[in-house]
């Protein structure tokens, strides 16, 4: 087989990761942020979490426009999930597809962290991630 024609698929798989996993760019000075609660509050469950974002819009998941993105609630999450990939869903990683900008959740008392994260229209982080401090709460 001539040369070209072995490099065909390894080119065609290259294109296609990066029109799958290819990042959205923010815009610089993109911030997220949790309005409320604060940073070592003592609350009583169920919780109502704000979502701040400045320098860029909330758009619904699936929305195809610059400087959009919607949230992501990462709760008693260790580190930070895998920025290339959509991020999972799950009871720790709520997705805000919807492009809402707040969630009342139901904790057990105790210590729980919090922390936003913007995704893009198929749920993965923008480059450079536009990720919120995490903040530490008490439940009673
Ligand atoms: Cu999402």
């Amino acid at each position: 087989m001539p040369i070209k024609t072995a490099l065909v698929p390894i080119l065609s798989a290259l294109l296609l990761s990066t029109l799958v996993f290819a990042r959205t760019p923010a815009p610089a000075g993109a911030r997220v942020y949790i309005i409320s609660p604060a940073d070592g509050d003592t609350v009583s469950s169920p919780v109502t979490v704000r979502f701040g974002l400045s320098g860029m819009g909330v758009a619904p998941a699936g929305t195809d426009k610059e400087k959009t993105g919607h949230h992501h609630l990462l709760i008693d999450v260790e580190g930070l999930p895998d920025l290339e990939k959509p991020l999972i869903s799950d009871e720790r990683h709520r997705h805000f597809g919807g492009g809402q900008t707040e969630v009342t959740v139901e904790l057990p008392p105790g210590k729980h962290t919090l922390q936003l994260i913007l995704g893009d229209k198929v749920h993965i982080p923008h480059d450079p991630p536009v990720i919120s401090d995490k903040i530490t709460i008490s439940v009673k």
